[in-house]
């Protein structure tokens, strides 16, 4: 039996509200579907904000304010806010959140790349936001920018406060920028690699492919040094990260890389994927690691 970390990532930037009535967008959803995540197998939450009227994502840290005590007095899981925010978003705007609450974890996208949200815009024409289409047909040309300076500025000024890091891995060259950071000391063992496959502009939800990362991420940090994870978009969530844990790692689910729970069957919530990717992990023998044992193995400060 092996201890596999749930990482749930609750609402995101990337989808919006009229795709589906279960996305939470104010913080009352955001904190309810948290808590519920946690409740059903979660031992991390990730977490972006959104304003409460549209849906519209927002790097605001007031807004953050009205969920995360709620999150943090109602569960022990740990708080893991984005530091992506959104492609559109500039990194200042991003970090607004992270460096106000300095939580346990944040996520640190590990290379500038294009971002294509615009396919979804061919799937889901009933717009209710004034703002929902524009914002997906524009990342046609949206760079989601993570170069090596703002890599190493969130790396001093979050880690300098405690903060640990989900490195967000979404083609190989990223792990590469990964073990660039470990030789200049700014990342230290143990630290948590999240493979991202199925974003159009990033490495493809390939078994392959997952096999090459995985390799890869092996030979370059050795398996001692680090905790890896996978996340896939879209309809490629469920089996991907089922093919992950088969390999010994860890999993992420969540609204925020996939509405749906079945082949054309949305989500009716976060829990119902949580509670799903349990009863396949304990299926295969595994058990969810507990928000303390998730602790232990990626060595956050609690
Ligand atoms: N939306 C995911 C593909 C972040 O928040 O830093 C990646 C993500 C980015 O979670
Ligand atoms: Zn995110």
């Amino acid at each position: 039996m092996s201890q596999v970390i749930i990482s749930c990532a609750v609402t995101g930037a990337i989808h919006t509200p009229t795709m589906s009535p279960a996305l939470p967008i104010t913080p009352q959803e955001i904190a309810e579907q948290s808590i519920a995540a946690a409740e059903a197998g979660a031992a991390i939450l990730h977490l972006h904000a959104r304003v409460p009227e549209t849906g519209e994502p927002t790097g605001d840290p007031d807004v953050f304010a009205a969920f995360l005590p709620v999150i943090k007095q109602r569960t022990d899981a740990v708080v893991n806010i984005t530091t992506g925010g959104s492609p559109a978003m500039s990194v200042e705007e991003r970090l607004r959140g992270a460096v106000r609450f300095a939580p346990e974890m944040c996520s640190l996208n590990m290379g500038s790349m294009n971002f294509g949200l615009f396919p979804a815009a061919k799937r889901f024409p009933n717009w209710k936001h004034a703002w929902e289409a524009p914002y997906l047909l524009a990342s046609e040309d949206f760079i989601f920018r993570n170069t090596f300076r703002d890599i190493a500025y969130i790396l001093k000024t979050l880690g300098d406060a405690g903060t640990k890091f989900e490195h967000e891995c979404y083609d190989v060259g990223h792990l590469y920028s990964v073990s660039h950071f470990l030789d200049r000391g700014l990342i230290r063992p143990p630290f948590f690699v999240q493979m991202i496959f199925g974003v159009l502009g990033g490495i493809g939800a390939d078994l392959d492919n997952l096999m090459f990362m995985h390799q890869t991420a092996h030979r370059l940090f050795g398996k001692d040094a680090y905790q890896w994870s996978v996340l896939a978009a879209g309809r490629h969530q469920m089996p991907f990260v089922t093919q992950a844990a088969l390999l010994g790692g860890h999993v992420r689910v969540g609204l925020e890389d996939s509405l749906f729970i079945g082949k054309g069957q949305l989500a009716a919530s976060n829990a119902e994927q949580v509670a799903k990717i349990v009863r396949i992990l304990r299926e295969m023998g595994h058990e969810p690691a507990s928000p303390l044992e998730a602790r232990a193995m990626l060595g956050l400060k609690g």
